[in-house]
Formats: C-alpha cells, sequence, structure tokens
C-alpha cells in the first residue's frame, strides 16, 4: 500500500539541455514535469512508496510520462489514460520561465469522480497543491473533494501552494488558496509567493494568516526555512549552492521534508532532509535530475 499519494497534472516538458534562452539553445531534453509527480518521484528515490494519481492522453507523450514516472519507482497504478484529451505539455526557458501547452489537457478534465479509487485511508500522507485548482472547475472541485475525504480519514494533507502566476491572477488565487491552506494539515510556501498572494512580508506574518496549520513550512528560497508547530518554530538555513536553474526544486524541498516527517525526524531534521533535496534540483538544468 503506498505510504503516500499524490494528485496531480503532469506534463511533458522540453528544457533546453544547458540553461541557454529558447530562443538560442541548441540542444533540447524531452522529460516529464509535473510538481506533484515530482515529489512522488523524490520520495521515491528516498525509500518511499509512493504512489501518483491522474490522467494522461492514450498518446505517445502519455504512455512516456507513465513509463518514465514506472522507471523511478513510482507507483502509476492509479493513472488513467483518457481518448478524449492529450497529454498537456511545457517548455523550460532559462531566465524567463516556462510556458505552458496544457489549457483543455487529459489531466484538466479530472473530476470529483475520478478519487472513487484512490485509498486515501491507506496512505499516511496524501500530497496535493495549489497547481491542480487552477486547471478548470473540475480541477477545483476535485480538490475540495480530495479534503473532504482526507477529513474522513487518518491521511495527513499536505499542501504545496505552487502559486503559478500563469495560470490564474492573483485576485482569484489569493483567497482560494488561503482556503484551500486553511483546510491541509502540512503547508508548505514560500516567502515571496506568500507576499505575492497574500501581502505578507515575514514568516510571522504568514503563521498569523495559517495559525491553525499542524506543520507550516515557509521557504525563504536560499536563505532559509521555517517551520511552525504546535510547540513553536524552528528556522533551518538553506545551503550555499550555485544555482543552474531552479523550477523542481520546490518540489524536491517538498519530498525531502515529507520523508522526514514519515521517518519520524525532527523538525530540524526534516527541514535539513529538504534543503539536502532541494540542492540537487538548484544544480540541474531538469526537474528531475538523477536522483
Ligand atoms: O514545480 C515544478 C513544476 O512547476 C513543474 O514541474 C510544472 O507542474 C508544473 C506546473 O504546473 O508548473
Amino acid at each position: 500500500q503506498p505510504e503516500i499519494i499524490t494528485i496531480g497534472e503532469t506534463m511533458v516538458l522540453i528544457a533546453p539541455t544547458v540553461a541557454e534562452p529558447i530562443e538560442t539553445a541548441e540542444l533540447f531534453h524531452l522529460e516529464t514535469g509535473g510538481a506533484e509527480s515530482n515529489v512522488a518521484v523524490h520520495l521515491s528515490a528516498l525509500g518511499h512508496h509512493a504512489a501518483w494519481a491522474s490522467h494522461l492522453g492514450t498518446d505517445a507523450f502519455g504512455r512516456r510520462v507513465e513509463r518514465q514516472l514506472r522507471e523511478r519507482g513510482v507507483d502509476t497504478s492509479l493513472v488513467k489514460f483518457t481518448p478524449d484529451a492529450p497529454t498537456g505539455f511545457y517548455f523550460k526557458d532559462p531566465g524567463n520561465g516556462v510556458t505552458y501547452y496544457r489549457a483543455g489537457s487529459a489531466a484538466s478534465a479530472m473530476t470529483p469522480d475520478d478519487l472513487a479509487q484512490v485509498p486515501f485511508e491507506q496512505a499516511a500522507i496524501t500530497h496535493i497543491s495549489g497547481i491542480t485548482p487552477s486547471l478548470s472547475a473540475t480541477c477545483a472541485a476535485l480538490i475540495e473533494s480530495v479534503l473532504d475525504r482526507a477529513q474522513q480519514s487518518d491521511t495527513v494533507v499536505s499542501f504545496d501552494v505552487n502559486y503559478r502566476a500563469a495560470l490564474w491572477p492573483v485576485a482569484e488565487a489569493g483567497p482560494t488558496l488561503l482556503a484551500l491552506a486553511r483546510r491541509a494539515n502540512i503547508v508548505l510556501v514560500g516567502l515571496d509567493e506568500a507576499e505575492v498572494l497574500w501581502g505578507t512580508t515575514t514568516p510571522e506574518e504568514v503563521r498569523a494568516l495559517l495559525e491553525n496549520t499542524d506543520f507550516l513550512v515557509i521557504k525563504d528560497g536560499d536563505v532559509g526555512a521555517t517551520e511552525f508547530n504546535a510547540e513553536g518554530h524552528v528556522f533551518v538555513p538553506a545551503h550555499k549552492v550555485d544555482v543552474v536553474e531552479a523550477v523542481g526544486a520546490g518540489d524536491a524541498f517538498a519530498a525531502g521534508y515529507l520523508s522526514g516527517y514519515l521517518t519520524g525526524l525532527s523538525p530540524e531534521q526534516r527541514l535539513s532532509l529538504g534543503h539536502d533535496r532541494a540542492a540537487l534540483v538548484l544544480k540541474s538544468t531538469t526537474d528531475l535530475p538523477t536522483l
């Protein structure tokens, strides 16, 4: 049985092999990228049984994504291939962010009914992110439904706020993501992200908005991360890293942290494990370097 279940869209990722802009880069990788499946890959690499649930198109891209994740140890038995919509994809443009081609994708058509087969009750952690509610009305309903189902079982919900400005405006994302975060047990959020969404400038201000969250982790880039819990708070500085490309580092951090949570490490140790995993990704152009 999976110790952790993650749910969310995964796409084919096209990224320059070296950190050069798309306009001039010559060689590109075809990879797999999705915040929630990235978390599952890192957790598998750390020795956990992690399952990823989602929809993929019945196209070669979908089969490729499923195969790559399975080969990296992720349990893909909850994945559905749907014929009516394609697998999404996106480009990484080093220095200029990402460009998505995901509107109308297979995963954006997921609905709460797709959760019927997902065995939340058996997983210690269910991990979701703030990307999914932005994809479609049915995906937003799916996330509400995950929280409803989780509340009726012992699974702990981990929510990575993951605001993606290219997908929805702050005016909508700010209140929606705060309401969702308030229903989760573990919340991961960037300090800069919280500032954009909620106008907070310090970890304490974020804590004031999410005062009942059991484990609130606030990441301040290359400075470090703070966990607030019932006993108080702990700060652990980030590693010094020569950053090549940062996309995917948040997922790596989440996985390291959740692995530490699952194995009963102290707050300090689990934040450190988060930084260790993030450092691996920061040094690479891909979301998922060989782990
Ligand atoms: O965290 C990395 C993700 O941003 C990337 O893998 C793509 O899932 C993705 C998204 O929606 O941005």
